[in-house]
């Protein structure tokens, strides 16, 4: 735990959605600065209107800081990480770059897995596999080194994306991580101060929409679209 408390908290308003891994990037940065905020979880088949007032492309999440919103999970992160002290990536020009990057590849990867979560067709599914796999090899060589022990702006990119792969592999029953990522993935799953990577309502929802074709989870992934 970082310890900090934001002066201006009870201004920070999050839009977020539960199962969306963008919206649990800020939840985890929040929670690793401890900085309060109001939790506002959005539906997004029976999204409000008021919501759709307030963020551009009626995507969450989207953060409420004094009188303006701020949405994109990257563009938070960069406010929320300026805003105390650089507390979750110190500053330095080549390494914020670096990250840039690799956030924005790991954005990639997520169309990736939206993907083998999606295709139908046997011969295209096993194609997505294969290149998700791959993308996540080539996370793995990420020159920020991802493998360890402290916790910064990639990890936050990444664990969302890890812990998404992993109940869908655990409950789909298909292998999707490459082996060097499982110590990688109990670490996130151990250190990271948020309600989400253990929550069981969080895999139930995955395993619901898995398997129940119907349920009003699977109405809310099909609106997702991320
Ligand atoms: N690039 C955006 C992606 C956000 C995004 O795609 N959010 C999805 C949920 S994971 C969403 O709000 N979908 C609802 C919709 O498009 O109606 C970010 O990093 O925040």
């Amino acid at each position: 735990m970082l310890g900090y408390s934001a002066k201006d908290s009870n201004e920070l308003c999050l839009y977020a959605n539960l199962i969306c891994p963008y919206s649990q990037r800020i939840v985890l940065a929040l929670e690793a600065l401890e900085i309060n905020y109001i939790h506002n979880e959005i539906d997004f088949v029976l999204k409000p209107e008021q919501f759709e007032n307030i963020s551009p492309f009626g995507k969450v999440p989207l953060v409420k800081v004094k009188s303006f919103y701020l949405f994109g999970s990257m563009s938070i992160l960069t406010y929320v990480n300026t805003q105390y002290q650089n507390a979750l990536m110190p500053y330095d020009i080549e390494k914020n770059a670096l990250l840039h990057s690799w956030s924005v590849a790991i954005d990639d990867i997520h169309r990736s897995l939206r993907a083998v979560f999606t295709e139908k067709d046997t011969i295209t599914f096993n194609e997505c596999i294969k290149m998700f796999r791959k993308q996540l090899e080539i996370l793995w060589q990420s020159p920020l080194n991802i493998k360890k022990d402290s916790f910064d702006l990639l990890d936050i990119y990444a664990a969302p994306l890890l812990v998404l792969t992993s109940a869908i592999e655990m409950l789909g029953e298909i292998n999707l991580i490459p082996d060097e990522f499982r110590d990688l993935l109990s670490h996130y799953e151990s250190i990271l101060p948020i309600s989400t990577i253990d929550n069981p309502r969080y895999r139930k929802e995955i395993r619901l929409f898995l398997i129940e074709n119907n349920s009003a989870l699977h109405q809310q992934f099909k609106a997702m679209n991320c």
